[in-house]
């Protein structure tokens, strides 16, 4: 099973590089991997295991936050109207957005990122992801305010970006334009 050890942090050259399509069909090692990150949010999720491991819990993973440069990502929460997003993907992409903006009010985190980082992140308010399922089956996600902003998280790590690269420098906190606050 995946821990805390295995996610590399600020400094490690996969979090600043744009990672590798998987070529389709993938192989078994990459669908193990994917069904482990996915395990893994699973478990930092789960009091006792998170207890037991030390994990920091997370509601997303994306391959090059273990060193991997390979476009794979792993989501497991649910939205504020209990909706269950757990999913494993290959090659996921945005193919269309919102024009409006839309940030977290408590900011994000990030398990590579072990210090607070204040400030609002600026994310389309509304997406649509294609993406390859764990199961090989080829999927869109038509996703809005905070499953949209997990997915911008995730998707930003597969080309190298960070959170904290969206923040305004001058002023963390300023209300992004045309933008609207998820609490
Ligand atoms: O946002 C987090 C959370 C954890 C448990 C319950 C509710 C929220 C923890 S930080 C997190 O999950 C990151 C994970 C990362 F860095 F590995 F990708 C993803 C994230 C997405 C969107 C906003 C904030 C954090
Ligand atoms: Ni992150």
């Amino acid at each position: 099973m995946l821990t805390m050890e295995d996610v590399v942090r600020e400094g490690h050259p996969s979090l600043r590089q744009v990672a590798e399509e998987v070529v389709l069909p993938p192989t078994d090692d990459e669908i193990s991997m994917l069904s482990s990150m996915l395990e893994f949010l699973k478990n930092s999720q789960d009091e006792k295991i998170c207890a037991k491991y030390n994990l920091r819990p997370g509601v997303g993973i994306a391959a090059p936050q273990l060193g991997i440069a390979k476009r794979m990502v792993a989501v497991h929460f649910e939205d504020s109207n209990g909706k269950l997003y757990s999913y494993g993907l290959f090659n996921p992409k945005i193919i269309s957005h919102s024009v409006e903006k839309a940030y977290l009010t408590v900011g994000e985190g990030c398990l590579s990122v072990d210090r607070t980082v204040e400030g609002f992140v600026p994310r389309y308010a509304r997406i649509t992801v294609r993406a390859t399922d764990i199961e090989g089956n080829e999927i869109k996600l038509r996703l809005k305010e905070y499953a949209a902003i997990v997915f911008q998280h995730e998707i930003d790590h597969l080309n190298g970006i960070m959170f904290y690269d969206h923040i305004n420098k001058e002023d963390p906190f300023a209300i992004p334009e045309n933008s609207k606050p998820i609490e």
